[in-house]
């Protein structure tokens, strides 16, 4: 398939650390495409006639990660038709993957990841983004309850993934706790070291 020439950068991050804010930076300056998984799962969920809008909406809101199944072909299906459309082969995938199995079935099937960009940010910190942002986003999960849930899943689920590849030397770590703005320096400095 066309997908496995491209580049894809994996990036990561617990909840609220700051991914599609540095991916919007990353994607103005380098012409990468932004593929996130979350915001293509709510928009399975809410796409008119979806046999996984109601298994989507309960997993998201739980904090649970979805199937793979269903997210690798959502994420397929959008690099195709981004490589289709325009030819960019560039792709950041952000917040996936975040399980194991994941990991393993996309780098097989689909394409091995460059590096994974890993957000480093305290829960305090990520908890008062996403309760800030709460109160104006319309997020499903951006309560104390389910953000209880997010966290929880991310260190149990996500971090052993972050873990796997860190061993393999394949993650580049960036300090989220500052501002925006210095943040992305960090990630440009880190692209630079990478040859981006
Ligand atoms: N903000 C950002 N950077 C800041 C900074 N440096 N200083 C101060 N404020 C900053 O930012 C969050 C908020 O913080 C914003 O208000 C921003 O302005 C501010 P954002 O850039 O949105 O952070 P991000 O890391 O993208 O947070 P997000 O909430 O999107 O992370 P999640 O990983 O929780 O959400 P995602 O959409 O990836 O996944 C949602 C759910 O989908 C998952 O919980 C799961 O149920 C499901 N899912 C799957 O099942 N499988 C998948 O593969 C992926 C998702
Ligand atoms: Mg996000």
């Amino acid at each position: 398939t066309s997908e496995n020439q491209a580049l894809v950068i994996f990036v990561l991050g617990g909840p609220g650390a700051g991914k599609g804010t540095q991916c919007a930076n990353i994607v103005r300056d380098y012409g990468f495409k932004h593929l996130s998984a979350g915001d293509l799962l709510r928009e399975e969920q809410d796409r008119k006639g979806s046999e996984f809008g109601d298994m989507i909406k309960d997993y998201i809101k739980e904090g649970q990660i979805v199937p793979m199944e269903v997210t690798i072909q959502l994420l397929e299906n959008a690099m195709t038709s981004t490589i289709d459309k325009n030819g960019n082969r560039k792709f950041l995938i952000d917040g996936f993957p975040r399980k194991m199995d994941q990991a393993v079935a996309f780098e097989e099937k689909v394409v091995r990841s460059k590096f994974t960009l890993f957000f480093d940010c305290p829960e305090e910190t990520m908890r008062e983004r996403l309760l800030d942002r709460g109160k104006t986003s319309g997020r499903a999960d951006d309560n104390e309850e389910s953000i209880k849930k997010r966290f929880r899943t991310f260190v149990e689920t996500s971090m052993p993934v972050v873990e796997m590849f860190e061993k393999e030397g394949r993650v580049v770590k960036c300090d989220a706790r500052k501002s925006p703005e210095e943040v992305y320096q960090g990630v440009r400095q880190e692209f630079e070291k990478e040859g981006i």
